[in-house]
């Protein structure tokens, strides 16, 4: 909780508006935008808390005691996201897992597209286990016109803001606002705001965990095979790399961040093209490593470098401290 002789408390809401004044240009949309997405993961941190104290566990379609329909925590989340962003007035275009087609606000005369995923990693929700939201900013070429879907199938490096919300022990949210500098907040549940506790985060240039769903790797290439055999036998005279995996793409790439090493969810035999979404969780988590020092591949190719050929569209993905990506890398170039 926040020292309350703490006078000067720097929260998301002053970081970002002291962001925008080094841009005497800026129109103050972005703002409107993250405080959209600010009010969303307070919502959905508030709902996760006392998910299975009001019932909101359990499948979409159910109904509670008193016969009411039951929405699932990750329909709800969706809902508010959708909701906040809409009533800001500055989005012409949403794209979000929850929904199959983009969600296209007519006549809208707004310059940006906010991809998102409300409420990743929801299998963990039952078990108490953290989850969280993913969020990209994307200023779209045209916006006289009303936009259509393929308006977002853009290189990742066009996207200006990145960001997730993670919900655990404590609320975090980390956010790159485009200059090259990534930030931590921390909710105080007492405050209700989002206060500055880790600035300027680096990724270690290199780490000593590997976090990967290694129940997959009957279906490995032999690149991801030899690279994550190397880690757990010492790469070059080190000592072996530890194991951490949640499943929580948030809570995952927030330890990698924080503590360096690789998370990766690769291609295999099963998923071509893996499973994370590229618009929506690969994009604004490689602009955030990157942000932080790090780096993000697909094993081959620079993640911010793809185009998705579609909204739903997935990529591999390695990211996290540079040399081990690296390495990562020249695996890769080895068993072309
Ligand atoms: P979701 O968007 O349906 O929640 O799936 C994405 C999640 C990521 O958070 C996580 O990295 C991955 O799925 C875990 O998948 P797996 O259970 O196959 O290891
Ligand atoms: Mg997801």
């Amino acid at each position: 909780m926040t020292d309350h002789t703490q006078t000067n408390l720097v929260t998301l809401t002053r970081h970002v508006f002291e962001t925008q004044r080094l841009h005497p240009d800026a129109s103050g949309d972005l703002s409107l935008l993250l405080n959209a997405i600010q009010i969303g993961c307070k919502f959905v941190e508030a709902c996760v808390r006392k998910a299975r104290l009001v019932h909101l566990v359990g499948l979409a379609g159910n109904q509670n005691v008193q016969g009411e329909d039951q929405k699932k925590l990750d329909v709800l989340s969706n809902e508010m996201f959708v909701n906040a962003l809409k009533a800001s007035g500055k989005v012409k275009m949403m794209i979000s897992e929850e929904d199959e087609d983009a969600i296209i606000i007519q006549g809208s005369q707004a310059r940006y597209c906010v991809t998102f995923d409300p409420l990743d990693g929801s299998s963990n929700i039952d078990a108490g286990v953290n989850v969280g939201t993913i969020f990209g900013i994307f200023q779209l070429k045209n916006h006289t016109q009303d936009a259509v879907a393929k308006d977002i199938l853009v290189k990742g490096s066009e996207i200006k803001v990145a960001g997730y919300c993670m919900y655990g022990s404590s609320c975090n949210i980390v956010v790159t606002l485009g200059s090259g500098r990534v930030d931590g907040f921390t909710l105080d549940p007492a405050l209700g705001e989002f206060i500055l506790t880790h600035p300027d985060i680096r990724v270690p240039s290199r780490g000593k965990i590997y976090s990967i769903n290694e129940g997959n790797s009957l279906y490995w290439d032999d690149a991801t095979r030899a690279y994550i055999e190397s880690l757990k036998n010492g790469p070059d005279g080190r000592k072996p790399y530890s194991a951490r995996y949640i499943g929580s793409m948030v809570a995952d790439v927030h330890r990698t961040l924080l503590y360096g090493g690789i998370f990766a969810y690769p291609a295999d035999k099963k998923s071509r093209k893996g499973k994370l979404r590229i618009l929506y969780e690969s994009f604004p988590m490689a602009k955030i490593m990157e942000d932080a020092g790090g780096k993000a591949i697909t094993g081959t190719k620079r993640i911010l470098d793809l185009v998705p050929e579609s909204i739903h569209d997935r990529c591999p993905v390695f990211m996290g401290s540079a040399d081990d990506v690296e390495d990562a890398l020249t695996s890769f170039k080895t068993h072309d």
